[in-house]
């Protein structure tokens, strides 16, 4: 084997169906730049950032559900007023088992209830305040949402978030900055420590104004320190340095999504146990680029900071009967799986349920037939098989012993390109490929493309950008035996966790 051409295998452990712990992840989630640094330096820290165990383990969940439940869906409105009677909040028929079957039948891994949303009304029998569903006459009173959403997570194995409105616009406090974070507080308190493990905190970034005109000034950095403190194992989505919004309710995450981007860094303690937790600072990414080499190379210090790419299954948030017939198509969700899952992101799919607390046949029809499509689809991966060859060495590798062994394959370190010809077992027919990097080494993939050989030539038949943890691709139908990534650009030597070529099976049923 040619020094310059040889690869690593590296035996990566099998975690794929388990949870991992912070001390399976070697390397930082962050990292200072210098003034020395050259380019190529900050390039390289920037390769070797790895995501945090809460974060991988989230970003390995792919697909999750939101659930908007509350006040607002008996008064038909997306942003309650604050001032709505619990009296009106019955929904006689709920069945949070319906929601959360319907998820798992889905492949959803993870569902996030609106425990609170922006009105300030509590699903569930809080202590501090009385606008809840302890005001209600659903159960006389005695009804907990949040209560029968855990439990039939629990019941499905699905993991559990909650969504808690920092704005309320209910509670008297707010705009009183300490008085309502304490109030916030004792609010979070309840629902990390009743509950059981909760795996995602969902932090709104809406922040109206007080009812006394006085704007609240959040105390994050109290908020992320008792959630570490009681649940040590979620991810903060948000307002919160761990998983970052896309920048976008379409559900369409950026064609280049890195997962790492700048961060000001300035008087972080690394010695902390979240040292990011202490110097960051809520803010919005919605700039179409964030990690391009251009913005990291002006970076003061940079981060792990994945994409959560969140839309909702109807127009709105809440149930409206009036959307009934707006449920998005399926070839619209499908679109937005392959522009979120299949652009390093989670998906975050909300289902609103209706009056009855139930959702609607046709919200379940159509996340049912979306279901049948990636499974008709995903099911089959024609790479299965073949032989691969890296940069025509003479030494092939076998597809099944590396990827099905759950292996990366590590290009030599000199090298930031690399040609691999995948030999398939038989001519086959595709339209999807789905490629993963190790986002453990890092996230390292700037450019690439796929040709298949036509017998004569390689023909390129698709081309993209970053990879991170999946990318996927569409393209016209390719009949071919013979297919060949060509990674043309990396930040420091690439490295494949699995690739995948597909034949889309639509159906409409
Ligand atoms: C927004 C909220 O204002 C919407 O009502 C909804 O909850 C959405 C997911 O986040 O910021």
């Amino acid at each position: 084997m040619k020094e310059n051409i040889k690869i690593l295998i590296v035996l990566v452990l099998v975690f794929c169906c388990s949870q991992i712990t912070a001390q399976q992840i070697n390397g930082k989630n962050f990292v200072l730049i210098s003034n020395e640094d050259s380019n190529e330096e900050i390039i390289a820290k920037a390769a070797n950032l790895v995501p945090t165990a809460q974060q991988y383990n989230w970003q390995k969940l792919e697909f999750t559900a939101f659930v908007h439940f509350g006040i607002n869906t008996f008064t038909n409105r997306e942003w309650g007023l604050g001032n709505e009677d619990p009296a009106i909040f019955n929904p006689e028929k709920l069945d949070t088992e319906q929601w959360i079957r319907t998820f798992k039948e889905a492949g959803i891994k993870l569902a996030i209830l609106t425990a609170k949303h922006h009105d300030g009304f509590c699903l569930w029998p809080t202590k501090y305040t009385e606008h809840s569903v302890k005001n209600s006459p659903w159960k006389n009173g005695n009804g907990d949402v949040v209560r029968e959403f855990v439990d039939a997570c629990r019941k499905y194995g699905i993991k559990v978030g909650l969504y808690l409105s920092p704005w309320d616009r209910n509670n008297k406090s707010y705009g009183d900055s300490p008085k309502y974070n304490e109030f916030y507080l004792n609010q979070l308190s309840e629902l990390l420590t009743n509950y059981g493990e909760i795996e995602e905190v969902w932090f709104d970034g809406a922040n109206g104004e007080g009812k006394n005109g006085k704007k609240q000034v959040y105390d994050w950095q109290s908020y992320y320190s008792l959630i570490r403190k009681l649940q040590p194992n979620a991810v903060t989505f948000g307002m919160s340095p761990d998983v970052r919004w896309v920048g976008t309710e379409t559900g369409y995450g950026r064609e280049s999504e890195w997962s790492v981007i700048p961060i000001d860094l300035s008087g972080i303690n690394i010695d902390s146990n979240y040292p990011l937790d202490e110097i960051y600072k809520p803010r919005d990414y919605v700039n179409y680029d964030l990690g391009s080499r251009d913005k990291i190379i002006k970076a003061t210090g940079l981060f792990y900071y994945p994409a959560e790419v969140n839309t909702s299954i109807r127009p709105g948030w809440f149930y409206h009967k009036s959307q009934d017939d707006s449920v998005k198509s399926v070839k619209e969700l499908l679109n937005t799986y392959f522009a979120s899952v299949g652009r390093n992101g989670v998906f975050l799919l909300n289902f609103p349920p209706n009056e009855n607390g139930l959702l609607s046949q046709n919200d379940i029809d159509t996340i049912k037939c979306l279901k049948r499509i990636l499974d008709g689809t995903f099911s089959k991966n024609f790479a299965e098989g073949s032989t691969i060859t890296l940069d025509s060495n003479e030494n092939k590798l076998s597809y099944n012993s590396i990827f099905e062994e759950h292996k990366t394959l590590i290009v030599n370190e000199n090298k930031s390109n690399a040609i691999f010809e995948f030999d398939l077992a038989n001519e086959e027919i595709f339209d999807v490929i789905m490629l993963q990097e190790n986002i453990r080494i890092g996230q390292r993939i700037e450019k690439f493309h796929l040709d298949f050989f036509d017998g004569n030539n390689w023909m390129k038949f698709a081309e993209g950008t970053t990879v991170g943890y999946k990318r996927l691709l569409r393209f016209n139908e390719i009949k071919a035996k013979k297919i060949r990534l060509v990674i043309e650009q990396s930040r420091l030597n690439p490295t494949i966790n699995n690739i995948g070529l597909y034949k889309l099976k639509i159906s409409n049923n």
